[in-house]
């Protein structure tokens, strides 16, 4: 049987064709919008078998015994003590006590909103998501300058800017795009401290200094500027704001923003004329924007190389999208008023969107250790594995175990679950039928189909939240015995069900696409234009212009140390093969660890005296770990980039033990996880085997 389904193995959301035989898994392959064209290969779909029965996948509820061991539980048991603790809670400390922290995996869709809305009826403003990491506070970037997220239009673009995205890795679908533009003679900028495959094939590469991508921003946004190379018909008309920015820019010319950046002045000149005069033009920006303290100005300054050429809402530019109308399932107004989220500190963050609502996550761990602005003391982690993919590891770690209990939903027993108190088994997004959130974000709607039975006993997310929420006394608000009724009384607004989807394997548009939409009701921004200058920014208390207080200072962590941490560490790149703390262990997809390396310039190589495959130690003031070298010249000398999510698979190499979390972004919390001073130092000749 063939059934077209949304792989959510990772958050590309690939529409894929799956094949299975009496309910057991056969193949799948991943649906091609130039089916003319090569395309990408995917190891995680292919090994998905490996993934999906995988002899550690967990298949039945597990409760910690008093001698720290896990047994076997039925739901009800299981189900029953994590509803008591909710309860017990609530009753002692408030329901604000209890916090649900949510992952990337299950995804932001429909899960998301039905955590959201069982919390807010529990009356906890405590459901977090980890958008201060990943997207969300470029969402909120894009939105504070013209009122929405905007998508690029890669495939119809004559010149594309990508800005910290990797999406041969990352994004199959979308790197198709790009390559089908390239073919079609679009130009190619790339932004990246990496020499990745499309920063080689591009037409200019601009190997930025890590963490520094508002000094080019700004530094561009001054030469397109001076050399009047705006589209000023549109930004005359469409924009506020456009002289302060201007006097900002005068700041940042792009002689002084190079010299700090360690580009020649002419390369930046070159990539803003390129970018400001071939148009149809789109930017693609990515993660390696998030994880800044300087993202949400960095982002904001790239979004407004957008406006100021006139590439929005264009063919071939940046789209803005026409969302799928929809029920806001939250029930956000079910929450007492008085009650402040533990993120209270990033007011803008947590209310600008209907339904993103709060995901600031570091926040939890400060509730749980510093009882700031209060105390959590029961935490329930769906989908996420904060001990490896939260910065500062140790800390987390302190946290989870001062905790009174802990919760978590999961397939794998991963080194967060191990601390519970209960694990509850979840299915993978191919055992059950999910509503995704990119999918209502813009047409056309598609549908993630269940397509084998879940594994053992585990259960789909959305019946875990229904079950566990009429266990805390909410049956009215989960009244749906399947995920079908609930995502049909969902898109109800848009007159589309679930049986419409299952006959529309290329997905429903809500309705016909239009450009250029700004023309009919504006933007979608307090003054109904485009926001260079932000008064909602400025109403809470931050730089109503990117920039405007001073250029980035300190955008890497342990700056203040650099004599003794020499070298700048990142974060290592996605491998097509794992996603963040996930697969590792898997063995065709984690590869004998063959993925666990840093790579060191072979100048710093030969400085430490470090030969390939040596064993190193990495320190920064946070921590430690060990790691095999490999020589390359893919960064820049003075840069090694480390492994990340490997934490899963030993703790000597949790790289977020070295990652700082105490300097966050004052507007979206992000902290500068992915680039900071460390140092390196080698503790062995090359280990044998691999291992
Ligand atoms: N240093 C550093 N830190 C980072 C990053 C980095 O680049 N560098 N990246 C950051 C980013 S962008 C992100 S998004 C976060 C990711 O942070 P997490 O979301 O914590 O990371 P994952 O490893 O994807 O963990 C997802 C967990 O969900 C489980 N899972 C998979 N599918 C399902 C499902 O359907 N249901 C349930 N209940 N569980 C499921 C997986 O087994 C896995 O344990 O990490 C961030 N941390
Ligand atoms: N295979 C695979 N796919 C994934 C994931 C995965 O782990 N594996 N994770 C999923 C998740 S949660 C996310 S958020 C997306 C992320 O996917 P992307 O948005 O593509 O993000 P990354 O691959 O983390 O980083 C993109 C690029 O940013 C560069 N970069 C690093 N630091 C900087 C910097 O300071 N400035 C600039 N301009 N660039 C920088 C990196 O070198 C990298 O080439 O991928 C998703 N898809
Ligand atoms: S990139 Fe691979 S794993 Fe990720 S959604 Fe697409 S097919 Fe699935
Ligand atoms: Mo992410």
């Amino acid at each position: 049987m063939k059934t077209h389904t949304i792989c959510r193995l990772c958050s590309a959301c690939c529409p894929v064709e799956v094949e299975t035989e009496n309910g057991k898994w056969v193949k799948a392959v991943r649906k091609y919008r130039f089916p003319d064209e090569p395309h990408l290969r995917c190891p995680k779909l292919e090994k998905a078998a490996d993934i999906l029965y995988a002899p550690d996948r967990l298949t039945r509820p597990l409760i910690k015994k008093p001698d720290g061991a896990f047994r076997e539980a039925s739901w009800d048991e299981a189900l029953d003590t994590v509803a008591r603790q909710f309860l017990r809670c609530k009753k002692e400390y408030g329901a604000q006590s209890v916090a649900w922290l949510r992952g990337m995996a299950a995804d932001w869709g429909a899960p998301w909103d039905y955590a959201n809305r069982l919390m807010n009826a529990f009356g906890s403003p405590n459901c977090i998501g980890n958008g201060s990491v990943c997207f969300v506070g470029r969402d909120l970037a894009h939105t504070t300058v013209y009122g929405t997220m905007t998508l690029p239009d890669t495939a119809n673009a004559r010149c594309i800017l990508i800005w910290g995205k990797n999406d041969l890795d990352s994004a199959p679908g979308a790197a198709e795009n790009i390559l089908h533009a390239r073919r079609n003679g679009a130009k190619l900028i790339v932004v990246d401290p990496v020499k990745t495959p499309f920063a080689e094939m591009a037409d200019i590469w601009l190997q930025i200094k890590p963490a520094h991508d508002g000094l080019l921003a700004m530094a561009m946004i001054a030469e397109i500027i001076a050399q009047d190379l705006c589209d000023t018909a549109f930004v005359d008309r469409w924009t506020v704001g456009f002289d302060d920015l201007r006097a900002v820019a005068r700041h940042y010319s792009a002689e002084s923003a190079a010299l700090e950046l360690g580009l020649p002045p002419e390369r930046v000149r070159e990539a803003a004329r390129l970018y400001a005069t071939l148009r149809p033009a789109c930017i693609v920006d990515g993660n390696g924007l998030d994880m800044q303290v300087q993202s949400f100005e960095a982002t904001r300054a790239v979004a407004m190389l957008r406006a100021l050429t006139g590439n929005l809402d264009i063919p071939g530019g940046d789209i803005l999208p026409q969302k799928v109308p929809s029920r806001n399932m939250q029930l956000l107004e079910r929450l007492p008023a008085e009650v402040k989220p533990v993120t209270a500190d990033y007011a803008l963050f947590n209310t600008y969107h209907a339904t993103w609502g709060r995901q600031v996550q570091s926040c939890v761990i400060d509730a749980i250790l510093e009882e700031k602005p209060y105390p959590v003391k029961t935490l329930l982690v769906q989908s996420g594995n904060p001990l490896v993919t939260f910065m500062d590891a140790r800390r987390v770690r302190k946290a989870l175990e001062k905790l009174e209990f802990l919760a978590v939903i999961d397939l794998f027993l991963t080194q967060t679950a191990r601390m519970a108190d209960v694990v509850l088994p979840a299915g993978s997004s191919f055992e059950h039928t999910q509503l995704n959130r990119a999918f209502i974000r813009s047409s056309p709607v598609r549908l993630q189909q269940q397509v084998i039975p879940a594994v053992g006993e585990s259960r789909p997310n959305w019946q875990i939240v229904f079950d566990l929420a009429r266990r805390i006394g909410l049956e009215k608000e989960f009244p749906w015995q399947t995920a079908e009724e609930a995502i049909d009384e969902q898109l109800a607004p848009a007159g589309i069900t679930c049986a419409m989807l299952r006959d529309a394997p290329d997905g429903i548009l809500a309705e016909p696409i239009r450009c250029r939409k700004y023309e009919e009701g504006g933007f979608a921004t307090a003054s109904g234009k485009i926001e260079f200058f932000s008064a909602p920014l400025q109403a809470h208390g931050h730089d109503p212009v990117p920039y405007f207080s001073g250029p980035p200072d300190g955008a890497i962590s342990f700056s203040d140390q650099k004599e003794r941490y020499p070298l700048i560490g990142i974060s290592g790149a996605r491998s097509n093969r794992l996603v963040n703390s996930q697969f590792a262990r898997i063995a065709a997809l984690g590869q004998n660890e063959s993925g666990c390396a840093v790579d060191v310039h072979p100048q710093d190589a030969g400085k430490y005296g470090i030969a390939p495959g040596d064993r190193v130690r990495i320190e920064t003031p946070k921590g430690a770990v060990c790691m095999t070298a490999k020589i390359s010249e893919v960064i820049a000398p003075g840069v090694i980039r480390i492994a990340w999510g490997w934490g899963e698979v030993s703790a000597d190499y949790n790289f977020n033990v070295l990652t700082d979390d105490a300097r966050r972004n004052p507007v979206t919390g992000a902290p500068s996880g992915r680039a900071f001073r460390c140092r390196l130092k080698k503790i062995g000749a090359e280990r044998p085997g691999g291992k």
